[in-house]
């Protein structure tokens, strides 16, 4: 008998997609995107299309395992479920009396977005168990940090379905064919009306290959190119006065700081031409509707909240959150006002828990005291594959008295460190509830088969442990659908109308969003209430109250690091893998073709190499191979790796994060994983058959 079910892609992408599956004999044959879901519409990008690769994979994990080579091998035995729950609840029950509570690390992220397996018990077990809590920085707190300072927390957005209504579309740090395919119909069908498509971005990726003007900047100089546009619109009378007076607080003294970036300079910080500048800043003050998608991609560098911010203030000058579809989108979070207070349980935690920064991982292994890290529990993420510094974290996980343990659904980088590898199920074999961040639908999802092998969901795994470490709270008993009711618990008008029995249907919920949406219709949640060009919260941290730019400590302008390496690396996604994701199927593996650094032709022969050539990518932290691809869709002195190969699969057995410091942004202890500086040689291939040897 075939049956189709429907379902909800959990990957950490804007576009939450609706799916169907087609299910014969308890095994799924076929994935498509749900036609009647309305923003994603009907189609699956290249990568969960084929999502049977990883559910049905031969690297599966089947069974809880234990480790019997050394750390790192990658060698297990199965056991029993008994045994491994057993064995971490006698870990922890003496690391917490040894050492206390905070001697455990949990170490989660996006495998998954469901609220009840990203957010819900797996937190509320380890805030119960006293655990070091884990600040989740790595991909948009430094993003989040420098909207909240210029528009207020809980970011949100003019929708993406009213891109029809704008003349003007600004891709900034955004790849959208790749990382948020869905939004590109909608580009599109506000082209066919006319919106010109401008893509600001150092690499002519996927996406600036479709635009009609594509500003190739250098990385890391957002915030000047933001200051010079609006040092233009600004002295070329080209505001909505009206607007700033009534929405925005700080123009006079922005006003006054703007007149430090003058086109020309900026031209010469970003390295576009001077008329460029121009040009944008008066397309983007005369558009009568302009719509900027901000990427995230951008912030994850040193001076990376600064650019947000500078770009959130763009559009407070021209108005353009009047219009509907106008204005500036990031993420949607903050139109789902859900009741999220009772979900993960923070109230469980003691008081003043140590948190630290995830990106901070591998000296938290390596070097943190009173008390150490004494065991790491790894669920929904990838570290080896996706933290940066890997050489030093991977340092840090061969301590012989770290217990480490990994819940996961393949063997990955990191399940090769695991002292117990735990099996997980995916989002096809579990219940869980979705929203989208590039759109504003939400959707619950049912298990479509049943879980393989032994493995279960962390919502199981952590009641189970709740229940042997003795915790008799009765949010350990709770089920999903439990969970998921709690969240609906609220009378916030866009979630009006919208009960539980609606969700549980199963089928994509739009919010209540009012008709026309214009985010921010009320004020914007700062301080003032108003859109902060000036920031009196900044000024009291002592801090620059203006938006500004600072040159990245590792990049050009630092001469003593550039003699060494004198080229800057950015590192953005792969088209056919999401993060780590996929990183295992060898179909995807074969149409992203192999690990590449895009390099420009004048770099290259500056250094007598040739397309094709296996190159060694190197810098104080660590290097990686890949193959050389000689490219004008990259800057002189910019190189380019897209994509997270796992190190395993890549040759030489040393991923990309190798490279990228563990340091932070400088707002909201955000990533900086384009930040960093290289040099890269011909590597010969002899030379590999040796050191593998
Ligand atoms: N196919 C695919 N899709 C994905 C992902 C994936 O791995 N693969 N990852 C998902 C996740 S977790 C996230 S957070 C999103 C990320 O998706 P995006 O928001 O698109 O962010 P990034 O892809 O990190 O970077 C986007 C662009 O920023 C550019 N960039 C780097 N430095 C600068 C700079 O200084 N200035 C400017 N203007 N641009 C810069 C990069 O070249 C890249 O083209 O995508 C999600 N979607
Ligand atoms: N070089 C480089 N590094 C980067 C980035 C980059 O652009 N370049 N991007 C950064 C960004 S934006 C992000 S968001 C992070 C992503 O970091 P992670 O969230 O760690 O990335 P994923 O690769 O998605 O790894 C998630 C793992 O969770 C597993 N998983 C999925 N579902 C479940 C589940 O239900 N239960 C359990 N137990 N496991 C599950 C998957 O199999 C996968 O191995 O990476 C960051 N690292
Ligand atoms: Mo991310």
């Amino acid at each position: 008998m075939v049956e189709r079910k429907r379902s909800v892609c959990p990957l950490n992408c804007p576009d939450r997609c609706g799916i169907i599956a087609t299910v014969e004999r308890g095994r799924i044959i076929k994935l498509q995107g749900d036609p009647e879901h309305p923003f994603t519409a009907g189609f699956l990008c290249n990568k969960v299309l084929h999502f049977t690769e990883r559910l049905y994979s031969p690297l599966r994990i089947l069974h809880p395992m234990r480790r019997i080579g050394a750390k790192g091998e990658g060698k297990f035995v199965p056991i029993s479920w008994e045994e491994a729950l057993d064995e971490i609840v006698a870990r922890f029950q003496q690391i917490v009396q040894e050492y206390g509570g905070e001697a455990i690390l949990p170490y989660s992220y996006t495998g998954t977005l469901g609220y009840v397996h990203a957010q819900g018990m797996g937190h509320r077990f380890f805030h119960r168990l006293g655990a070091t809590q884990l600040d989740r920085t790595i991909c948009s707190a430094g993003a989040n940090a420098g909207w909240e300072v210029t528009l207020g927390k809980d970011p949100m957005g003019p929708d993406p379905m009213d891109l029809e209504y704008a003349d003007l579309i600004i891709l900034w740090g955004i790849n959208a064919v790749s990382t948020s395919p869905h939004l590109m119909p909608f580009v599109n069908q506000a082209r066919k009306k006319g919106a010109r498509l401008i893509v600001v971005d150092p690499y002519r990726n996927r996406t600036a290959k479709q635009a009609d003007e594509h500003l190739m900047l250098r990385p890391g100089t957002d915030a000047a190119l933001a200051l010079g546009m609006m040092q233009v619109i600004i002295n070329e009378n080209r505001i909505d006065k009206e607007f700033i007076a009534q929405y925005t607080v700080g123009f006079d003294q922005l006003k006054e700081r703007v007149q430090v970036y003058p086109p020309e300079q900026v031209a010469s910080i970003t390295g576009l031409p001077v008329e460029q500048i121009r040009n944008l800043a008066r397309a983007y003050a005369m558009a009568q509707t302009s719509y900027i998608r901000l990427g995230t991609g951008l912030s994850r560098h040193q001076n990376g909240g600064m650019a947000i911010r500078a770009i959130t203030c763009l559009p407070g000058l021209t108005g353009a959150w009047k219009r509907r579809g106008g204005g500036i989108m990031r993420v949607t979070h903050g139109a789902y006002r859900l009741n999220t207070a009772k979900f993960d349980r923070k109230d469980l935690a003691p008081p003043n828990t140590r948190r630290i920064n995830m990106l901070h991982l591998p000296d938290a292994l390596l070097t943190l005291d009173n008390p150490p890290v004494k065991a790491l529990f790894v669920f929904h993420s990838n570290p080896v594959a996706i933290n940066p510094n890997q050489q030093k974290l991977i340092q840090g996980l061969r301590r012989s008295d770290l217990f480490t343990v990994v819940h996961e659904q393949v063997f990955t980088d990191t399940t090769d460190y695991a002292d117990l590898v735990l099996p997980a199920t995916t989002f096809l074999e579990h219940t869980d509830f979705y929203r989208g961040y590039g759109h504003h639908f939400m959707q619950m999802a049912y298990p479509v088969v049943a879980p393989l092998g032994e493995s279960k969901p962390d919502h199981e795994l952590f009641s189970l442990l709740a229940q042997r470490m003795g915790f008799t709270e009765s949010c350990f008993a709770e089920s999903p659908e439990e969970m998921i009711k709690t969240l609906f618990e609220t009378d916030d008008p866009y979630l009006e109308g919208i009960t539980y029995e609606m969700i549980a249907s199963g089928k994509p919920i739009r919010l209540k969003l009012p008709d026309p949406y214009l985010p921010y219709q009320n004020g914007f949640p700062t301080p003032s209430g108003k859109i902060e060009f000036y920031s009196e919260t900044l000024a009291q941290q002592g801090m620059d109250p203006l938006p500004h730019y600072t040159p990245l400590q590792e990049g050009p302008e630092n001469l003593m690091l550039t003699a060494r390496y004198p080229l800057q690396l950015i590192v953005p996604p792969a088209h056919h893998f999401l993060n780590s994701n996929f990183g295992e199927v060898k179909m995807m593996q074969r149409r992203e073709g192999a690990p590449q650094l895009l390099m420009h032709p004048q770099d290259a022969a500056a250094r007598g190499l040739q397309d094709g050539d296996m190159v060694r990518i190197y810098n104080d932290r660590g290097e990686t191979l890949r193959t050389l691809r000689i490219s004008e869709d990259t800057r002189e002195g910019v190189v380019v790796a897209e994509g997270i190969w796992w190190a395993k699969h890549n040759p030489g057995g040393r991923g990309i994060n190798q490279l990228t410091a563990d340091r932070t942004a400088d707002l909201g202890g955000g990533s900086v994983f384009h930040s960093n500086l290289v040099e890269v040689e011909r590597y010969l291939l002899t030379e590999l058959r040796v050191s593998s040897a």
